[in-house]
């Protein structure tokens, strides 16, 4: 390991001060708390957001369970009648330019699109939804949790089915249609499939309302929002169909969408033991999900796994973030595994050395920006998908400091968005829901914090 992080303590030696931070990312999430599910700040993120709702769903799990179900329970309240669950569900009491795109952008919704009148966008965001659902479900044995789930599962498992058959591509992956439905929106590995994409900036710089709450150095670029809006309006324009996906101006195969699918489906197994149902398909299509992310997507040369443009077929070499959370799937090629652990330790990711957290991108790449979004900041929400994984590979050790530095990248700096890597200072949004919600997670587990000696 190269030079030196803070040795993790272990759970007696910073009790007090855990348990402050622990309160107020308890007070984080009950301020972002808006009656029936959680905004992810209220500034930047008026409204309700898909895989963010997966991740505040755990930490709720150790504060209330009733609210972490109520929170997934919403999010799947706006689940489209084709299955797919929502990117954004919008708050019908927050007014239409708080946010950009806000709802009026997205319309048209098709006639199998949300319920009634729910206003939400026609993308979609990684599936968490049924890891989350069982982390939950693990604080909460019992009748109730049996209620809730029997309820939820068939939700989840349409999403997944939207996902398998409507998204499916050549090799056999999920594809996304959208920068946005990565959720790492503004990766360097949008970068080559986005040139292609021609949008005039127009009247981009007067809609956009991030900047009002968010440095401009920090954000994506005037450009990177006039194709976002080209690729969103196009998908709209054709009704959302899922035809001919690689004909869309946007389409590639993502490493940490594949890799959580696989995970979750794995869950909606397991859930489905939990209720008295047949999980056998769950298992099948995670395998064979798996198979095809282990074959297409792992690029040995990169020692990690890499997206595909799904629209020429080839793969985009860039170390990201996304690409390591295949961590946490089960039964790793013991290679993949071995190549994982020495470039997230090594000079690229630095974990358990010089890195804070884990950065979203390769920190030895030419086009690195510390501060600008999912450009290398490190984040807790995908940190703690990190640290998942190296708890699932054995790694207590290094878990344990992960889950100390990211512990400390809060505690010092705040609840916020994101992070730079090497400082810790705070960046993006504050008083940020997934970073109060892990936080919490990552303290209320009882063997996070093995003695390192
Ligand atoms: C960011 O994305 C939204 C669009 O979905 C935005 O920039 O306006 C991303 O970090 C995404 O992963 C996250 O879910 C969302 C809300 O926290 O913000």
């Amino acid at each position: 390991m190269a030079e030196s992080t803070p040795v993790p303590a272990g759970p007696g030696e910073h009790a007090e001060a855990d348990d402050r931070l622990r309160r107020q990312a308890v007070a984080t999430l009950m301020s972002n708390w808006r009656g029936a599910s959680t905004v992810p700040t209220s500034t930047l993120y008026p409204h309700q957001w898909s895989w963010d709702s997966a991740f505040i769903a755990i930490g709720l799990a150790r504060v209330s369970v009733r609210r972490a179900y109520a929170e997934l329970a919403s999010l799947h309240g706006a689940q489209w009648a084709d299955g797919r669950v929502p990117q954004i569900v919008f708050n019908r009491g927050v007014a239409e330019d708080a946010y950009f795109p806000g709802p009026a952008f997205w319309r048209p919704l098709p006639a199998d699109g949300p319920p009634g009148d729910v206003a939400t966008t026609g993308l979609v965001q990684p599936p968490m939804h049924a890891a989350a659902a069982l982390a939950v479900a693990a604080r909460s044995p019992g009748r109730d949790a049996r209620t809730a789930l029997r309820r939820l599962y068939p939700r989840l498992a349409a999403y997944h089915d939207y996902l398998f058959t409507r998204r499916l591509v050549q090799p056999g992956l999920a594809a996304i249609v959208h920068p946005w439905e990565s959720g790492l929106d503004n990766s360097p590995a949008w970068d080559g499939p986005l040139r292609a994409v021609q949008a005039p900036v127009g009247d981009i710089p007067r809609l956009r309302r991030d900047l009002l709450h968010a440095g401009a150095a920090h954000r994506p670029t005037d450009q990177d929002y006039a194709r976002y809006l080209h690729i969103a309006a196009h998908y709209r324009d054709r009704g959302y169909a899922d035809t001919d996906l690689t004909g869309l101006p946007f389409c590639v195969v993502d490493p940490l969408f594949n890799a959580l699918l696989a995970w979750s489906e794995r869950a909606l197994a397991e859930l489905a033991g939990f209720l008295g149902l047949p999980g056998d398909r769950h298992l099948d299509r995670a395998g064979a999900l798996e198979q095809a992310l282990h074959r297409h997507l792992f690029d040995a040369r990169l020692g990690c796994y890499v997206a595909l443009d799904a629209r020429t077929g080839e793969r985009i070499p860039r170390r990201t973030v996304g690409g390591l959370v295949p961590l946490v799937l089960p039964g790793l090629p013991a290679d993949h595994r071995d190549a994982l652990l020495a470039t997230l330790t090594g000079p690229a990711f630095g974990v358990g050395g010089r890195a804070r957290g884990v950065p979203s991108y390769d920190l030895t790449a030419p086009d690195l920006d510390l501060h600008r979004y999912w450009r290398g900041p490190a984040w807790i929400n995908t940190s703690w998908l990190v640290w998942q994984g190296l708890r699932r590979a054995g790694q207590d050790e290094l878990a344990a400091r992960l889950a100390r530095s990211m512990v400390r990248l809060v505690s010092e700096a705040g609840f916020r968005e994101y992070f730079d890597p090497l400082t810790g200072q705070g960046l993006g949004a504050s008083d940020f829901s997934w970073s109060a919600a892990l936080a919490i997670d990552v303290l209320d587990t009882p063997d996070a914090w093995i003695e390192v000696v």
